[in-house]
């Protein structure tokens, strides 16, 4: 009602297919797995579930890699599937968000095998090749066009003898990067966008979307102490042409549409003030982006070196892009995703106050400003995984690292793990935990992964309808933002930013007023000796927290979240 922007008091839910639910014990979940939980999302009372990519693809990069933007992998199921799931989400009022990848393509796609034909081939100009670097032979060490590395270790080109050129792949070399430069390729990824409006999806998570604009010449990147590759990301984040190929795209795509629908572009390295030109409604781009800073705190140059966090750090920077989108522009909030390692593990306690860590990052990141999203598995509290060996590992951008590290730098295998461990996108890539069942309850096959030994303990049948669970509390997160105007729409102030241990933040609506403050550790803290917590929120109501009840003034227990409105 005080927006008509939908999306401002929507929570949306991603869905990792492969892992969600599989529905006939291949190993691999499915689309009707998904159908078959609608339920368990509607008792949640999401709004919108996001779909990770499910068009036909090889899977090198579980479906990051598409072969048919129009097709969907048979792994997952058929059109017809889709179809079910669009009216049945929308049965429910929950709406489908397509995962769209379109920085690159598979190396199987129709357009790149007919690109890869030959010089003359009409397609060649679709995608982004180069001769040798003179002097050098084709296809030997330090013949590659420039330096830079891929995103999943060794050189980001690959050569191909049978043309005589390199094409550029940012990602593995079997996602070939689309040259977003010839106009053929925009329109043609503009028509497939349409095709997918058209059959009833409610928007886009655009995959790398800030990557699609290069530097022309794609000058040669820095090379860091040790390394073999460059730095490419300054010559290809945020290039050149990328507000004007998303505005081109808004023009041709969603104009007409745009109350409907969501938009969010994933932006690595993206800054606050970029974000604030990419959503600010006047300019007609994106609705949000998601951002990595605050999950790029906790590791060294590279992201399998961990570091210990600092609180301060992460609040600084949450605070940071609370204040620069508030005028202008709108944020997502994300703990977790399918790259990222399970928050409970990374920002909580995952042993003696797991379900009241996992509770307190929920309270802590749904009743900031801006759209939250839930990864499977989050309103579970679900943990990062024990893996024992690489064997149990199946992440391509780990599995590359590791063999790169290992085999080429002679790093020790443990060490590499423990930063797998740490980091690695398979953490939260394990199979949902439906039920103690084995396997979680996935599926009655084996699992394309191993589930994750506490699958037992951490399951949705022993949360859902249990109070004082992490689900229930997830829930109760969601409708809060649904049934108060203050989660959605309120100012916010960040508080204590230098406490080490505290996270305080307020909300002000009108006359509403909304406290969250948090423990972030197990010493307790006295909230009369922080000054930035005045003293009259004594007067407030306790709404929610995940503790039997305490009033203002006693101090925080290990991992409090207590959450006070006004009046
Ligand atoms: O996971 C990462 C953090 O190190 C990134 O390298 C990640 O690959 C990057 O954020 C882009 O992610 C997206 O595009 C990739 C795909 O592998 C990821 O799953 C996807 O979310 C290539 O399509
Ligand atoms: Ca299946």
């Amino acid at each position: 009602a005080h927006d008509a922007d939908w999306w401002k008091s929507a929570v949306i839910y991603q869905v990792y297919p492969r892992s969600f639910a599989d529905s006939n014990g291949d190993g691999i979940g499915d689309l009707p797995g998904v159908l078959a939980h609608l339920d368990y999302l509607h008792t949640l009372g999401v709004d919108a579930i996001w779909l990770s990519p499910i068009y036909a693809s090889p899977q090198d990069d579980n479906g990051y890699d598409i072969s048919d933007y129009r097709a969907i992998d048979p792994a997952f199921g058929t059109l017809d599937d889709v179809d079910e799931l669009i009216a049945q989400a929308h049965a429910r009022g929950i709406k489908i968000v397509m995962d769209l990848v379109v920085n690159h393509t598979s190396d199987e796609h129709a357009w790149f095998r007919e690109s890869a034909g030959g010089r003359e081939s009409a397609r060649r100009d679709w995608y982004i090749w180069r001769p040798p670097r003179p002097g050098f032979e084709g296809g030997t060490p330090g013949a590659e066009p420039n330096n830079w590395s891929s995103f999943f270790s060794g050189s980001a080109w690959q050569w191909d003898a049978a043309s005589g050129e390199y094409y550029l792949h940012l990602f593995s070399r079997k996602q070939p990067d689309l040259n977003w430069e010839n106009p053929e390729v925009r329109t043609a990824i503009f028509e497939m966008m349409t095709w997918w409006l058209d059959r009833g999806v409610d928007g886009f998570r655009m995959d790398v979307i800030n990557l699609i604009s290069k530097v022309p010449g794609l000058p040669d990147g820095v090379v860091a102490p040790g390394a073999v590759y460059g730095d490419g990301t300054p010559f290809c984040i945020n290039g050149p042409r990328l507000h004007e190929f998303l505005q081109e795209m808004h023009a041709r795509v969603f104009a007409g549409r745009v109350g409907q629908l969501v938009t969010v572009g994933e932006m690595p390295g993206v800054t606050v003030e970029d974000a604030r030109l990419f959503t600010d409604p006047a300019r007609n781009e994106l609705n949000m982006v998601f951002q990595f800073e605050h999950v790029d705190l906790d590791h060294g140059a590279h992201k399998f070196d961990p570091l210990p966090l600092d609180l301060r750090a992460l609040k600084g920077s949450l605070g940071r892009w609370q204040e620069g989108l508030h005028e202008t522009g709108w944020n997502s909030l994300y703990w977790n995703n399918h790259d990222q390692p399970r928050a409970v593990s990374r920002f909580g306690d995952d042993g003696a106050y797991w379900s009241q860590s996992a509770r307190a990052l929920g309270a802590v990141l749904h009743l900031m400003r801006g759209t939250p999203y839930i990864y499977q598995g989050e309103e579970l509290g679900m943990t990062n995984v024990p893996f024992a060996s690489i064997d149990e590992v199946r992440d391509i951008e780990s599995l590359n690292f590791f063999a790169d590290a290992v085999g080429n730098r002679g790093e020790s295998a443990e060490v590499v793990l423990a930063g797998i461990r740490h980091s690695g996108r398979d953490n939260a890539r394990t199979p949902m935990q439906w039920s103690a069942a084995p396997h979680g309850g996935f599926t009655t096959g084996q699992p394309w992964i191993e589930a994750n030994p506490n699958a037992d303990r951490i399951n949705a049948e022993s949360q859902v309808g249990r109070a004082g669970s992490v689900f229930e509390f997830y829930r109760a997160l969601v409708r809060m933002r649904h049934d108060d105007p203050v989660v959605g729409y309120g100012d916010i102030r960040m508080l204590a930013l230098e406490h080490p241990a505290l996270v305080a933040y307020s909300r002000a609506l009108g006359d509403a007023r909304l406290l969250v403050v948090a423990n972030f550790g197990v010493e307790p803290i006295d909230p009369a000796g922080v000054d930035e917590l005045d003293p009259s929120w004594a007067r407030a109501t306790l709404v929610l927290s995940n503790y039997p009840a305490a009033e203002f003034g006693e101090p925080l227990r290990p991992w409090e979240v207590r959450v006070f409105r006004e009046p």
